[in-house]
């Protein structure tokens, strides 16, 4: 990958930030969109701007070519059966609570939900709330001290109660990349469904649905060089057909009387109203983007990154770094002696360096590292070594800032 050449393509990143070279480690929340994404968008608005599936008009018949045309592009790049097993959403948050809301229903008394307690809280919360409505039980795979998952519980944690599990596939704090073809075979010995949070492996690495076999894959276009706004939600059919609808309204139904409905086929009944279709055109064309120069070859690019990074952190005396060493996603979660998170962020942004501080919105992961809160450096198909040098320069440049003799 000509890293060099990949940059060219992100206007955003060419900019000064307090005098100094914008370094943009902050993709795991939301990465940038490359031109063709921006040109797309604009393209769509100025020429083909319409409402979807209801025009008659030529706009409206577009409209709606982008849309499923979207839908297409992304059931290719995930490996999906049919674009009707992908759900426009507007970010993996709600295509979680979709699937804990509607298939939910599913839930019984004493049914049991197992996650791991390195979950993001969206891919928390919307359980717990699941387990609480339908007197279900939560259960948590435990982790090793690396933060991997401890495997060997497994067959003790998954048994015939066992009616969904819900696990990502790449942590966006410690960048485990967990073994999920092991939790599907073993969810597949008693019948449970499987649900993958993918925000942070679908943007980075290749996922093929039918491969991994998992009933349900959920992640966000704007962690993947797409805009905010648009999400997806992969589901099996039959897992689908498990489902109501949670929206009621327009464009989902198939025929309404004054007492009744019911409802259109999938997957555009669970898209009640008219959904983001500039979104979606962002979208497609940042799923060609990233096609174009290949999922293996960004996951190859980052790993090196990463492991550069790591490498260079390691160094600096009173760094302490969380998560296994190697294999991980593209990012590196730290501390640095007992400045606070926020303080050294602070520092790296007068230094032009974006990063994120804080829980990471996984606070009981948090819990178990036993920090209040870390610093968080993540990469992406345009980070450089050269940045990556530039980092560990500002934090040893930190440390004099606070006066600290760590090490
Ligand atoms: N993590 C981060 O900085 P949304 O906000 O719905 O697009 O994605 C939620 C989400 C779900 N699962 C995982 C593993 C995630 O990392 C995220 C988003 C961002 O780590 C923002 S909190």
């Amino acid at each position: 990958m000509n890293v060099s050449l990949i940059r060219k393509d992100f206007p955003i990143l060419h900019q000064r930030i307090h005098g100094k070279s914008l370094i943009y480690l902050d993709s795991a929340a939301t990465s940038q969109m490359p031109l063709s994404v921006i040109k797309a968008i604009e393209e769509y608005a100025r020429n083909d701007n319409s409402n979807v599936h209801r025009a008659i008009h030529t706009l409206g018949e577009r409209a709606t070519a982008h849309y499923e045309g979207a839908r297409a592009k992304v059931a290719r790049f995930i490996g999906a059966p049919a674009p009707q097993q992908v759900i426009f959403v507007r970010n993996t948050t709600e295509a979680i609570n979709l699937v804990a809301w509607s298939w939910g229903m599913n839930i019984h008394p004493g049914d049991e939900l197992l996650l791991t307690p390195m979950e993001h809280h969206s891919n928390l919360i919307p359980w717990q709330q699941l387990a609480r409505r339908r007197g279900a039980k939560l259960m948590f795979m435990p982790l090793r001290s690396d933060g991997t998952i401890d495997l060997q519980e497994l067959p003790r944690l998954i048994t015939k109660k066992t009616r969904l599990i819900a696990v990502t596939h790449v942590s966006n704090v410690l960048g485990v990349i967990n073994p999920i073809q092991e939790i599907i075979s073993a969810a597949r010995q008693v019948g449970a469904r499987v649900f993958v949070d993918g925000a942070q492996s679908v943007p980075h690495m290749p996922v093929d649905v039918k491969a991994l076999d998992c009933d349900f894959l959920a992640f966000s276009g704007h962690k993947m060089c797409g805009p905010m706004g648009i999400g997806v939600l992969y589901g099996k059919a039959d897992a689908l057909e498990e489902m109501e609808p949670l929206m009621f309204g327009g464009e989902m139904i198939s025929t309404v009387s004054l007492e009744t409905a019911d409802w259109k086929e999938l997957p555009w009944r669970f898209e009640a109203g008219t959904p983001n279709v500039v979104g979606a055109v962002g979208l497609a064309a940042a799923i060609d983007y990233l096609t174009e120069l290949g999922m293996d070859s960004i996951h190859a690019h980052e790993q090196q990154i990463t492991r550069y990074a790591v490498r260079l952190l390691k160094r600096i005396p009173g760094v302490t770094i969380y998560g296994p060493e190697h294999p991980r996603g593209g990012l590196v979660t730290f501390n640095l002696g007992d400045i606070h998170p926020h303080d050294v962020a602070t520092v790296l942004d007068q230094e032009g360096i974006a990063v994120r501080a804080g829980h990471h919105c996984c606070q009981p992961l948090m819990r178990w590292l036993d920090v209040p809160a870390t610093v968080r450096a993540s990469f992406y198909l345009y980070t450089t070594e050269a940045e990556i040098d530039a980092l560990a320069h500002a934090l040893e440049k930190t440390k004099e800032f606070f006066g600290h003799g760590i090490g």
